[in-house]
């Protein structure tokens, strides 16, 4: 019964997930046109040795369900794209049935799984209010795949989901 419940919740999550993803492209494509400045330089970014992490496409609110589908996490980056050094990540977060999640524990971990280190400054988060939270600094220090891992504590359930984005040499 529970390992059926997770299993669609799962299915949830990749769904969302593919959503986030689908929406992104098509953000990409409605911009095509008046957006032929110079981050079309950086567009060729080789992430196919990113080895089995997927990365994600960055959009403003990014949403994603944490692993175990018990909150719902959307994520805006102040720059965005996130970038190397330092960003500032601004979280929402709610839990299964769609409340703000008020007065989380959040902790953020930026971790480069092809190098195996994390990063070199603490991420610290600030409770907003309204299930919002700034995360700062998010100090992404080197080109590559970072797999930043949200975990959340709230309403006695720890849940975590992760967020990886390849950052771009400047
Ligand atoms: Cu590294």
């Amino acid at each position: 019964m529970v390992t059926t419940m997770r299993a669609s919740l799962r299915t949830l999550g990749s769904t969302f997930a593919a959503f986030a993803l689908t929406f992104a492209v098509g953000c990409d494509h409605g911009d095509e046109h008046d957006s032929h400045d110079s981050h079309d330089s950086h567009d060729s970014h080789d992430s196919g040795d990113s080895g089995d992490v997927e990365v994600d496409e960055y959009s403003a609110g990014l949403m994603k369900m944490s692993d175990e589908g018990h909150f719902m996490v959307a994520l805006t980056s102040e720059p965005g794209p996130p970038v190397k050094g330092v960003n500032t990540w601004t979280l929402t977060i709610s839990d299964h049935a769609g409340a703000d999640a008020e007065d989380a524990e959040v902790i953020v971990t930026p971790y480069m799984p092809e190098h195996g280190h994390g990063s070199q400054s603490d991420a610290v988060v600030t409770v907003d209010g309204g299930g919002q939270y700034t995360v700062t600094p998010v100090d992404l220090h080197m080109a590559g795949v970072w797999d930043s891992t949200i975990e959340i504590t709230h309403g006695g359930m720890t849940d975590e989901v992760h967020f990886v984005f390849d950052i771009e040499e400047v």
